[in-house]
Protein backbone atom coordinates (compact mmCIF):
# COMPACT_ATOMS: atom_id res chain seq x y z
CA UNK A 1 0.00 0.00 0.00
CA UNK A 2 1.51 3.38 -1.22
CA UNK A 3 1.92 5.56 2.14
CA UNK A 4 2.59 9.64 2.25
CA UNK A 5 5.10 10.34 4.83
CA UNK A 6 5.98 13.45 6.52
CA UNK A 7 8.80 13.61 9.16
CA UNK A 8 11.22 16.63 10.29
CA UNK A 9 14.42 17.05 12.33
CA UNK A 10 15.51 19.95 14.40
CA UNK A 11 18.65 21.75 12.82
CA UNK A 12 19.75 22.29 15.84
CA UNK A 13 23.40 20.76 15.57
CA UNK A 14 25.02 17.34 16.72
CA UNK A 15 22.80 15.27 14.75
CA UNK A 16 23.50 12.06 16.59
CA UNK A 17 23.11 8.00 16.32
CA UNK A 18 19.73 8.53 18.46
CA UNK A 19 18.21 10.48 15.41
CA UNK A 20 19.63 8.10 12.75
CA UNK A 21 18.63 5.21 13.91
CA UNK A 22 15.33 6.46 15.53
CA UNK A 23 14.58 8.40 12.39
CA UNK A 24 16.57 9.26 9.53
CA UNK A 25 17.43 5.22 8.66
CA UNK A 26 13.54 4.64 8.52
CA UNK A 27 12.95 8.05 6.21
CA UNK A 28 15.52 6.50 4.20
CA UNK A 29 13.91 2.92 3.93
CA UNK A 30 10.49 4.43 3.17
CA UNK A 31 12.23 6.49 0.63
CA UNK A 32 13.43 3.72 -1.18
CA UNK A 33 9.90 2.25 -1.52
CA UNK A 34 8.65 3.44 -4.64
CA UNK A 35 5.01 3.48 -3.80
CA UNK A 36 5.84 6.19 -1.62
CA UNK A 37 5.05 9.64 -1.60
CA UNK A 38 7.87 11.07 1.33
CA UNK A 39 8.62 14.75 2.47
CA UNK A 40 11.11 15.87 5.02
CA UNK A 41 11.32 18.53 6.37
CA UNK A 42 14.22 20.33 8.18
CA UNK A 43 11.75 21.78 11.08
CA UNK A 44 14.05 25.10 11.47
CA UNK A 45 10.88 26.71 13.09
CA UNK A 46 10.79 24.31 15.77
CA UNK A 47 14.42 24.79 15.95
CA UNK A 48 13.75 28.47 17.40
CA UNK A 49 11.64 27.67 20.01
CA UNK A 50 14.99 27.51 22.60
CA UNK A 51 17.50 30.20 21.59
CA UNK A 52 19.46 29.64 18.50
CA UNK A 53 22.84 31.94 17.28
CA UNK A 54 21.93 33.29 13.59
CA UNK A 55 25.00 31.80 11.79
CA UNK A 56 25.09 28.60 13.38
CA UNK A 57 21.40 28.23 12.13
CA UNK A 58 21.64 28.82 8.96
CA UNK A 59 24.79 26.34 8.95
CA UNK A 60 22.59 23.68 10.87
CA UNK A 61 19.75 24.36 8.02
CA UNK A 62 22.56 23.18 5.57
CA UNK A 63 23.94 20.31 7.58
CA UNK A 64 21.09 18.71 8.21
CA UNK A 65 19.79 18.90 4.44
CA UNK A 66 22.96 17.51 4.07
CA UNK A 67 22.65 14.92 6.50
CA UNK A 68 19.59 13.79 4.89
CA UNK A 69 21.29 13.04 1.47
CA UNK A 70 24.32 11.68 2.93
CA UNK A 71 22.07 9.04 5.04
CA UNK A 72 20.60 7.74 1.57
CA UNK A 73 17.40 10.35 1.10
CA UNK A 74 17.13 10.67 -2.58
CA UNK A 75 16.13 14.73 -3.28
CA UNK A 76 14.61 13.79 -6.35
CA UNK A 77 12.31 11.35 -5.40
CA UNK A 78 11.13 12.96 -1.39
CA UNK A 79 10.75 16.13 -0.81
CA UNK A 80 13.44 18.19 1.06
CA UNK A 81 12.88 21.74 2.23
CA UNK A 82 13.17 23.84 5.29
CA UNK A 83 9.58 24.71 7.40
CA UNK A 84 10.53 28.06 7.31
CA UNK A 85 9.93 28.82 3.41
CA UNK A 86 6.67 27.45 3.35
CA UNK A 87 4.09 30.13 5.05
CA UNK A 88 1.42 27.43 5.70
CA UNK A 89 3.11 25.74 8.78
CA UNK A 90 3.02 28.81 11.07
CA UNK A 91 -0.92 29.55 9.59
CA UNK A 92 -2.02 26.31 9.80
CA UNK A 93 -0.62 26.14 13.31
CA UNK A 94 -1.73 29.57 14.66
CA UNK A 95 -5.56 27.59 13.34
CA UNK A 96 -4.93 24.70 15.00
CA UNK A 97 -4.14 26.23 18.78
CA UNK A 98 -7.15 27.98 18.68
CA UNK A 99 -9.20 24.59 18.83
CA UNK A 100 -6.56 22.38 20.84
CA UNK A 101 -7.63 23.10 24.77
CA UNK A 102 -4.88 23.52 26.81
CA UNK A 103 -5.60 20.59 29.14
CA UNK A 104 -4.02 18.44 26.11
CA UNK A 105 -1.19 20.69 25.96
CA UNK A 106 -0.43 20.14 29.87
CA UNK A 107 0.04 17.00 29.57
CA UNK A 108 2.83 16.79 26.56
CA UNK A 109 5.65 15.36 28.77
CA UNK A 110 8.40 16.74 26.34
CA UNK A 111 7.81 20.07 27.20
CA UNK A 112 8.12 19.25 31.02
CA UNK A 113 11.70 17.41 30.41
CA UNK A 114 12.62 20.28 28.35
CA UNK A 115 11.56 23.22 30.32
CA UNK A 116 12.54 21.31 33.62
CA UNK A 117 12.40 23.26 37.01
CA UNK A 118 12.98 26.90 34.97
CA UNK A 119 9.05 26.57 33.27
CA UNK A 120 7.92 30.29 33.81
CA UNK A 121 10.95 31.03 31.72
CA UNK A 122 10.38 28.33 28.77
CA UNK A 123 9.14 30.36 25.61
CA UNK A 124 5.32 29.98 24.75
CA UNK A 125 6.70 28.69 21.60
CA UNK A 126 7.97 25.47 23.64
CA UNK A 127 5.00 25.03 25.08
CA UNK A 128 2.91 25.08 21.34
CA UNK A 129 5.45 23.24 19.43
CA UNK A 130 3.34 19.96 19.72
CA UNK A 131 0.68 22.35 17.72
CA UNK A 132 3.20 23.54 15.69
CA UNK A 133 3.97 19.96 14.89
CA UNK A 134 0.44 18.56 13.89
CA UNK A 135 0.25 21.73 11.31
CA UNK A 136 3.33 20.48 9.68
CA UNK A 137 1.78 16.83 9.27
CA UNK A 138 -1.41 17.67 8.60
CA UNK A 139 -1.08 20.12 5.79
CA UNK A 140 0.17 17.41 3.97
CA UNK A 141 -2.45 14.93 4.39
CA UNK A 142 0.36 12.62 6.17
CA UNK A 143 -1.08 8.82 6.06
CA UNK A 144 2.34 7.35 8.42
CA UNK A 145 4.97 9.87 10.59
CA UNK A 146 8.22 8.11 11.03
CA UNK A 147 9.51 8.80 14.52
CA UNK A 148 11.31 8.03 17.33
CA UNK A 149 9.52 6.91 20.70
CA UNK A 150 10.11 10.12 22.25
CA UNK A 151 7.86 11.81 19.80
CA UNK A 152 4.99 9.26 20.15
CA UNK A 153 2.46 11.04 22.51
CA UNK A 154 3.04 14.20 19.75
CA UNK A 155 1.71 12.43 17.33
CA UNK A 156 -1.44 10.83 19.50
CA UNK A 157 -2.17 14.96 20.08
CA UNK A 158 -1.89 15.17 15.93
CA UNK A 159 -4.55 12.43 15.62
CA UNK A 160 -6.67 13.87 18.11
CA UNK A 161 -6.36 17.63 16.96
CA UNK A 162 -7.28 16.38 13.66
CA UNK A 163 -10.42 14.95 14.46
CA UNK A 164 -11.38 17.76 16.58
CA UNK A 165 -11.30 20.12 13.58
CA UNK A 166 -13.15 17.88 11.49
CA UNK A 167 -16.15 17.42 14.60
CA UNK A 168 -15.86 21.61 15.25
CA UNK A 169 -16.35 22.40 11.19
CA UNK A 170 -18.52 19.31 10.45
CA UNK A 171 -15.97 18.60 7.72
CA UNK A 172 -15.31 14.32 7.98
CA UNK A 173 -12.07 13.26 7.50
CA UNK A 174 -10.90 17.12 5.82
CA UNK A 175 -7.74 16.71 8.33
CA UNK A 176 -5.96 12.92 8.32
CA UNK A 177 -5.01 11.40 11.51
CA UNK A 178 -1.92 9.87 10.34
CA UNK A 179 -0.63 6.52 11.63
CA UNK A 180 3.20 7.00 13.67
CA UNK A 181 5.47 4.67 12.14
CA UNK A 182 8.27 3.80 15.33
CA UNK A 183 10.74 1.25 15.06
CA UNK A 184 9.52 -1.66 17.84
CA UNK A 185 12.61 -1.90 20.42
CA UNK A 186 15.23 0.51 18.72
CA UNK A 187 12.75 3.94 18.77
CA UNK A 188 14.83 5.18 22.45
CA UNK A 189 18.60 5.13 22.04
CA UNK A 190 19.76 6.53 25.33
CA UNK A 191 23.17 8.66 26.51
CA UNK A 192 26.34 6.62 26.34
CA UNK A 193 26.91 7.79 29.81
CA UNK A 194 23.92 6.94 31.55
CA UNK A 195 21.67 4.80 30.25
CA UNK A 196 18.52 6.34 31.68
CA UNK A 197 18.65 9.27 29.59
CA UNK A 198 17.80 10.04 26.27
CA UNK A 199 20.88 10.59 23.57
CA UNK A 200 20.30 13.97 22.70
CA UNK A 201 21.82 17.21 20.35
CA UNK A 202 22.13 19.16 23.53
CA UNK A 203 23.73 17.07 26.20
CA UNK A 204 26.25 19.03 27.16
CA UNK A 205 28.99 15.85 27.49
CA UNK A 206 30.10 14.81 23.62
CA UNK A 207 31.09 11.47 24.97
CA UNK A 208 27.52 10.67 25.32
CA UNK A 209 26.46 10.62 21.62
CA UNK A 210 27.85 9.39 18.42
CA UNK A 211 27.58 12.29 16.18
CA UNK A 212 26.89 11.84 12.41
CA UNK A 213 30.16 13.65 11.67
CA UNK A 214 32.31 11.41 14.16
CA UNK A 215 35.52 10.41 12.47
CA UNK A 216 36.50 6.26 13.14
CA UNK A 217 38.32 7.30 15.65
CA UNK A 218 36.07 9.14 17.82
CA UNK A 219 33.28 6.58 17.52
CA UNK A 220 36.36 3.99 18.81
CA UNK A 221 37.08 6.01 21.76
CA UNK A 222 33.75 7.21 22.55
CA UNK A 223 32.33 3.17 22.58
CA UNK A 224 35.61 2.16 24.71
CA UNK A 225 34.51 5.18 27.30
CA UNK A 226 30.58 4.40 27.02
CA UNK A 227 29.16 3.33 30.72
CA UNK A 228 28.51 -0.88 30.99
CA UNK A 229 28.35 -3.06 34.19
CA UNK A 230 30.62 -5.60 35.35
CA UNK A 231 28.77 -8.30 34.64
CA UNK A 232 29.14 -10.98 31.44
CA UNK A 233 26.63 -10.14 28.76
CA UNK A 234 23.29 -12.07 29.58
CA UNK A 235 21.83 -14.14 26.33
CA UNK A 236 18.40 -13.70 27.43
CA UNK A 237 16.57 -10.04 27.18
CA UNK A 238 14.59 -10.70 30.01
CA UNK A 239 18.29 -10.95 32.16
CA UNK A 240 18.69 -7.19 31.23
CA UNK A 241 16.09 -5.89 33.52
CA UNK A 242 17.62 -3.18 35.90
CA UNK A 243 21.01 -3.20 33.15
CA UNK A 244 20.16 -0.30 31.07
CA UNK A 245 23.55 0.53 29.83
CA UNK A 246 24.30 -2.67 28.74
CA UNK A 247 20.68 -2.96 27.27
CA UNK A 248 21.14 0.11 25.22
CA UNK A 249 24.57 -0.89 23.91
CA UNK A 250 23.04 -4.30 22.62
CA UNK A 251 20.03 -2.27 21.04
CA UNK A 252 22.63 0.08 19.60
CA UNK A 253 24.43 -3.31 17.93
CA UNK A 254 20.96 -5.01 17.17
CA UNK A 255 19.23 -1.52 15.47
CA UNK A 256 22.60 -0.84 13.28
CA UNK A 257 23.29 -4.37 12.04
CA UNK A 258 19.16 -4.82 11.05
CA UNK A 259 18.62 -7.90 13.35
CA UNK A 260 16.81 -8.88 16.51
CA UNK A 261 18.16 -8.29 20.11
CA UNK A 262 17.42 -11.97 20.69
CA UNK A 263 19.74 -12.84 17.75
CA UNK A 264 22.41 -10.26 19.71
CA UNK A 265 22.18 -12.15 22.48
CA UNK A 266 22.31 -15.17 21.33
CA UNK A 267 25.73 -14.19 19.56
CA UNK A 268 27.09 -12.25 22.70
CA UNK A 269 25.45 -13.89 25.26
CA UNK A 270 28.59 -15.06 28.38
CA UNK A 271 30.92 -12.68 26.74
CA UNK A 272 32.99 -9.77 27.79
CA UNK A 273 31.71 -5.98 27.22
CA UNK A 274 35.50 -5.49 26.16
CA UNK A 275 34.80 -8.12 23.03
CA UNK A 276 31.54 -6.62 22.59
CA UNK A 277 32.31 -3.08 22.10
CA UNK A 278 35.13 -3.66 19.97
CA UNK A 279 33.02 -5.43 17.50
CA UNK A 280 30.14 -2.35 17.92
CA UNK A 281 32.69 0.73 17.47
CA UNK A 282 33.85 -1.64 14.41
CA UNK A 283 30.29 -2.35 12.67
CA UNK A 284 29.03 1.26 13.65
CA UNK A 285 32.00 2.78 12.18
CA UNK A 286 31.96 0.87 9.03
CA UNK A 287 28.24 2.23 8.56
CA UNK A 288 28.70 5.74 10.40
CA UNK A 289 31.83 7.22 8.52
CA UNK A 290 30.45 6.70 5.13
CA UNK A 291 27.74 9.15 6.00
CA UNK A 292 29.92 11.25 8.17
CA UNK A 293 32.47 11.93 4.88
CA UNK A 294 29.67 12.58 2.84
CA UNK A 295 28.05 14.94 4.53
CA UNK A 296 31.29 17.41 4.74
CA UNK A 297 31.32 17.05 1.30
CA UNK A 298 27.82 17.89 0.82
CA UNK A 299 28.44 21.21 3.11
CA UNK A 300 31.32 22.11 0.89
CA UNK A 301 28.51 22.05 -1.70
CA UNK A 302 26.50 25.36 -0.83
CA UNK A 303 24.84 25.91 -4.11
CA UNK A 304 23.92 22.38 -4.88
CA UNK A 305 22.11 22.26 -1.32
CA UNK A 306 20.07 26.13 -1.49
CA UNK A 307 18.82 24.07 -4.59
CA UNK A 308 17.32 21.16 -3.13
CA UNK A 309 15.46 23.12 -0.37
CA UNK A 310 14.47 25.89 -2.64
CA UNK A 311 13.12 23.22 -5.52
CA UNK A 312 11.87 20.88 -2.11
CA UNK A 313 9.87 24.35 -1.12
CA UNK A 314 8.03 25.02 -4.25
CA UNK A 315 7.18 21.16 -4.34
CA UNK A 316 6.11 21.33 -0.52
CA UNK A 317 4.57 25.16 -1.31
CA UNK A 318 2.34 23.87 -3.89
CA UNK A 319 0.50 20.79 -1.50
CA UNK A 320 0.43 22.84 2.04
CA UNK A 321 -0.87 26.20 0.03
CA UNK A 322 -3.92 24.44 -1.25
CA UNK A 323 -4.51 22.81 2.07
CA UNK A 324 -4.28 25.60 3.89
CA UNK A 325 -6.66 28.00 1.41
CA UNK A 326 -9.06 25.00 1.92
CA UNK A 327 -8.83 25.24 5.91
CA UNK A 328 -9.31 28.84 5.56
CA UNK A 329 -12.72 28.29 3.66
CA UNK A 330 -13.86 26.09 5.92
CA UNK A 331 -13.40 28.10 8.88
CA UNK A 332 -15.29 30.84 7.16
CA UNK A 333 -12.31 33.31 6.13
N1 LIG B 1 17.74 9.35 21.49
C1 LIG B 1 16.90 9.15 20.50
N2 LIG B 1 16.53 7.89 20.17
C2 LIG B 1 15.68 7.66 19.14
N3 LIG B 1 15.15 8.65 18.37
C3 LIG B 1 15.50 9.91 18.67
N4 LIG B 1 15.16 11.09 18.12
C4 LIG B 1 15.78 12.11 18.79
N5 LIG B 1 16.53 11.59 19.78
C5 LIG B 1 16.38 10.24 19.74
C6 LIG B 1 14.28 11.22 16.96
O1 LIG B 1 14.94 12.00 15.98
C7 LIG B 1 13.98 12.73 15.25
C8 LIG B 1 14.43 14.15 15.15
O2 LIG B 1 14.50 14.72 16.46
P1 LIG B 1 14.60 16.27 16.61
O3 LIG B 1 15.92 16.73 16.28
O4 LIG B 1 13.54 16.93 15.83
O5 LIG B 1 14.23 16.56 18.10
P2 LIG B 1 14.63 15.99 19.49
O6 LIG B 1 13.86 14.75 19.74
O7 LIG B 1 14.39 17.11 20.41
O8 LIG B 1 16.18 15.66 19.42
P3 LIG B 1 17.23 15.75 20.56
O9 LIG B 1 18.46 15.12 20.11
O10 LIG B 1 16.68 15.26 21.85
O11 LIG B 1 17.51 17.29 20.62
P4 LIG B 1 17.62 18.25 21.86
O12 LIG B 1 18.79 17.83 22.65
O13 LIG B 1 17.81 19.58 21.20
O14 LIG B 1 16.34 18.13 22.60
C9 LIG B 1 12.63 12.58 15.98
O15 LIG B 1 11.82 11.66 15.24
C10 LIG B 1 13.01 12.00 17.30
O16 LIG B 1 12.00 11.14 17.77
Amino acid sequence: MSKKIFSGVQPTGNLHLGNYLGAIKNFVDLNNDIQNECIFCVVDLHAITVKQDKDQLSNNILETAATFIASGIDPTKSIIFNQSKVHAHAEGSWILSCLAPMGWLNRMTQFKEKAGKDKEKASVGLYIYPILMASDILLYDATHVPVGEDQKQHLELTRDIAQKFNKDFNCDDFLKAPEPLIKKNFARIMSLKDGLKKMSKSDPSDLSRINLTDTKDEIINKIKKAKTDSYPIPDEEKKLIDRPEAQNLLSIYSSISSQTLDKTLVEFGGKKFSEFKNQLAEILSSKISPISEEIKKLINDQEYLNKVLAEGASKAEDIAGKKIKEMKKIIGF
